[in-house]
């Protein structure tokens, strides 16, 4: 029988494959994204990831007791991942201080917040677990068809490494185990969340390649 993550990603093939064949991607791999273009990524990014710490300390407060020692490492490891951002933001001339969030960065860190607060503990995993699984697998696609030395190496070790590896294969157990049991109307919302994340994880590639910004 499938758990409950595989049968959200077999529920979510199509935009997989959407998100997975995004041209940010695609032009990460084969050396052709203009540096805007990426370091603009790389600073909705950075906000991104500076806001899902608030995110998680929310959740945090939620965490069953056994899941505690967890979450406390997921925050210490973002934190340690912004140091990451602002190294690489140095060392090639992007700006993190005075920036501001596109429309759909800043709709999506309010999504989670909201999540976060409103929802159940089990709701605000999925959305976790559907962000990290989205990062695992572009990154993944990203290094599988990589064609050249790439600047931006580090991200794609970031999100590719053996350690990313098994905590988004942790995240995807602990998850099942989180839906074992649920009422169908619990495992509904899950469902929801899990599509909503992944629908704005398609749209963080495309603002990235649009380079959206705001229309006034
Ligand atoms: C992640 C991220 C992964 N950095 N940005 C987006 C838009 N989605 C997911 O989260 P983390 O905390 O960097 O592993």
């Amino acid at each position: 029988m499938e758990t409950f993550h595989q049968k959200m990603l077999n529920q979510s093939k199509e935009l997989w494959s959407k998100i997975l064949n995004h041209r940010f991607l695609k032009m990460t791999a084969d050396g052709s994204i203009p540096d805007d273009t990426f370091k603009t990524w790389m600073q909705q990014d950075y906000i991104f990831v500076r806001e899902a710490i608030p995110f998680i300390a929310v959740l945090l407060a939620k965490t069953p007791l056994d899941l505690r020692t967890n979450f406390i490492e997921v925050l210490s490891a973002l934190d340690t991942e912004l140091g990451m951002f602002r190294k690489n933001a140095t060392a090639h001339g992007v700006n993190l201080g005075n920036i501001a969030a596109f429309p759909t960065c800043h709709a999506y860190n309010q999504f989670l917040m909201n999540t976060a607060y409103n929802a159940s503990f089990e709701e605000g995993f999925t959305a976790l677990y559907a962000a990290e699984k989205v990062y695992l697998d572009s990154w993944m696609e990203v290094k599988a068809n990589l064609k050249i030395q790439s600047p931006w190496q580090e991200f794609i070790d970031n999100w590719t490494g053996e350690g990313f590896q098994q905590y988004v294969a942790w995240l995807a157990t602990t998850l099942d185990d989180l839906a074992s049991g649920k009422p169908e109307r619990e495992l509904k919302r899950m469902e929801e969340i899990f599509l909503i994340t992944a629908r704005y994880e398609y749209l963080f590639w495309e603002m990235a390649a649009t380079q959206e910004g705001w229309a006034i």
